[in-house]
């Protein structure tokens, strides 16, 4: 670690209000040059810490930046996890309010519902899929803190990876009864395509978002409980929306789910 408990305090406090005052920030990096790995989770457990003390319950995790369209639309190499809270939860079908968020765009996901726990190190496909309930579609929401979007890995991570709604929907089926690389995907935006994509985007399987997570928290001392939701990365680039804006999903066996930004 190379940052201090009160400075990571600052940053998470820092962060974590520019989230719910939808105001942005420059990269902490700018002002924090040698944060290092340890340093960017520290900040984002401190404001999951923070979420916490109001009462907030986690509802599962995200693994970010696993697909080549968003490592290049973002110019990074490697994948970063976050942690979902009810607060991020939103009903299929429901509006959400632009002027509650920053710059939000929306990406198409497959998440999947763990059964039993998993535990890292040596966790992989095989045993994400053994462990998983179901999948199903769902839609990110996320909102960089960071003007313009503009960041590096460490400070993405320590902003929680973006993290800002979700929702989930359509059909849901089980993991093993898929095949999870082919799925094809369709992000609508007002009634037209605009990002396509199929499972094998994410890692080439998601399934191996999900275990490279599970690897994460093992590295950590934590495991993945069961009952929990992963978001395994966004399979397209990111899309921005607006006030005004119908966002709807479909994936192939999976049905559609839908939100609308107001
Ligand atoms: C970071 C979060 C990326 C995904 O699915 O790739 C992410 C960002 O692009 O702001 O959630
Ligand atoms: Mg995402």
């Amino acid at each position: 670690m190379a940052l201090n408990a009160s400075t990571l305090d600052q940053l998470a406090e820092l962060l974590e209000n520019c989230q719910l005052q939808a105001q942005d920030t420059l990269k902490i990096t700018d002002s924090h040059p040698d944060m290092d790995w340890d340093d960017a989770y520290a900040v984002q457990d401190r404001i999951l810490a923070r979420k916490r003390a109001r009462g907030a319950r986690v509802v599962g995790y995200k693994a970010g930046l696993t697909s080549h369209a968003k490592m290049q639309q973002m110019g990074v190499t490697d994948p970063v996890f976050g942690f979902l809270v009810d607060e991020f939860v939103v009903a299929e079908g429901a509006e959400i309010q632009v002027s509650d968020l920053i710059h939000p765009k929306v990406e198409p996901e497959i998440c999947f519902i763990t059964r039993t726990e998993l535990k890292g190190p040596g966790c992989h496909i095989g045993a994400v899929l053994a462990a998983s309930d179901v999948v199903l579609p769902g839609i990110e929401v996320i909102d960089s803190r960071y003007r313009d979007f503009k960041f590096d890995l460490k400070s993405v991570v320590a902003d929680n990876t973006s993290a800002a709604r979700f929702v989930v929907g359509g059909r849901i089926a089980s993991a093993r009864d898929v095949d999870l690389r082919t799925l094809g995907v369709v992000l609508e935006k007002n009634g037209q395509a605009v990002a396509l994509g199929a499972g094998a985007a994410v890692l080439g399987h998601p399934a191996a978002a999900v275990a490279m997570l599970v690897n994460h928290l093992g590295r950590r001392g934590q495991s993945l409980p069961a009952g929990s939701l992963v978001l395994s990365g966004g399979i397209t680039e990111a899309v921005s929306v607006q006030a005004g804006d119908n966002i709807t999903l479909r994936i192939q066996n999976l049905g559609s789910v839908s939100v609308r930004f107001v």
